[in-house]
């Protein structure tokens, strides 16, 4: 039986990329230590969550993601140390146009493609769509040293069309990075609603999904988002398999037999018998039945 390891870290960010850049190297390195072989930071942690406001001088902390980039550059060079897959989520400016941003590193520090967050969120304390255009790289999923591994972008989380799409395409196991916290003007707690969708991918898909989310309290003058943390990793069947709490710094893993899963996957006959002609509503915005 060969399994991967997958590693999962939450932590607060601050407003200084060096800081956090450090943590998330520490984080990934004791995920290492445990074994882990992916392991997945959460979304944008080089800085504060900057989209709970509209504020032009939030550009300048995008970069291209080429050879200067130092965050980039630093993931790759901890991947190859330790042997590690890391998912790298980073604000990338590209010439006019800013993206919300990941390159996929494999255990070799090398870079196998980016993925380009497709679906943007808007909405109090959430303001994605001043900063980002939806990303034009279709869903991804990469044939990493440890498994094939798709990856979403937070908001996508929410989507089943694309979890299906990167499950079709051949992944292995889902990793959503994400920021979500409290909800300013509704005071809602997404929680369990966040948690509940993701292992229902988990379960209709029949793999491995898990989220790296951040923890603390974030304040832009007046406002203010508390993140939930509470990052997690769920089995193929959807059951937790590793969870975090709301507020504590957490490493959690856990191994997986992907050959074993993907033959389950096979069995279980959910792709076997998928009726793709029935679904071209899915193809529409309006639910039409007019596609093309
Ligand atoms: N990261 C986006 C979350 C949106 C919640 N309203």
């Amino acid at each position: 039986m060969v399994t991967t390891t997958f590693g999962v870290v939450q932590f607060a960010c601050s407003d200084n990329v060096d800081e956090n850049v450090a943590a998330a190297a520490r984080l990934v390195r004791e995920a290492a230590g445990q074994g882990a072989q992916v392991v997945l930071v959460q979304e944008l942690f080089e800085g504060l969550y900057f989209c709970q406001e509209e504020r032009a001088e939030h550009f300048a902390r995008a970069r291209p993601l080429d050879k200067s980039h130092a965050t980039l550059h630093a993931m790759r060079e901890l991947a190859a140390e330790l042997k590690v897959v890391l998912p790298v989520s980073l604000f990338e400016q590209a010439g006019q146009a800013y993206y919300n941003s990941l390159v996929m590193v494999d255990a070799d520090g090398g870079v196998l493609g980016l993925y380009r967050k497709s679906h943007i969120p808007d909405g109090p304390g959430y303001e994605e769509k001043f900063y980002f255009r939806p990303g034009d790289t279709g869903f991804k999923v990469w044939p990493t040293r440890y498994g094939t591994i798709g990856v979403g972008i937070c908001w996508d989380q929410w989507f089943p069309e694309a979890a299906r799409s990167m499950a079709l395409m051949g992944a292995d196991a889902l990793l959503y990075p994400t920021a979500i916290g409290s909800e300013p003007v509704t005071g809602y707690d997404s929680r369990e609603h966040w948690r509940t969708v993701m292992r229902g991918h988990a379960g209709a898909n029949i793999m491995p999904v898990m989220a790296a989310n951040r923890i603390g309290i974030e304040r832009f003058g007046e406002r203010e988002l508390t993140f939930y943390g509470s990052s997690f990793i769920a089995g193929p069947h959807g059951e937790l398999v590793a969870e975090a709490g709301r507020s504590a710094e957490v490493v959690l893993t856990a191994s997986f037999d992907l050959e074993a899963i993907r033959a389950e996957r096979a069995a279980w006959g959910l792709f076997r018998d998928r009726r793709p002609e029935l679904y071209g509503r899915l193809a529409t915005a309006d639910g039409s039945t007019k596609v093309g």
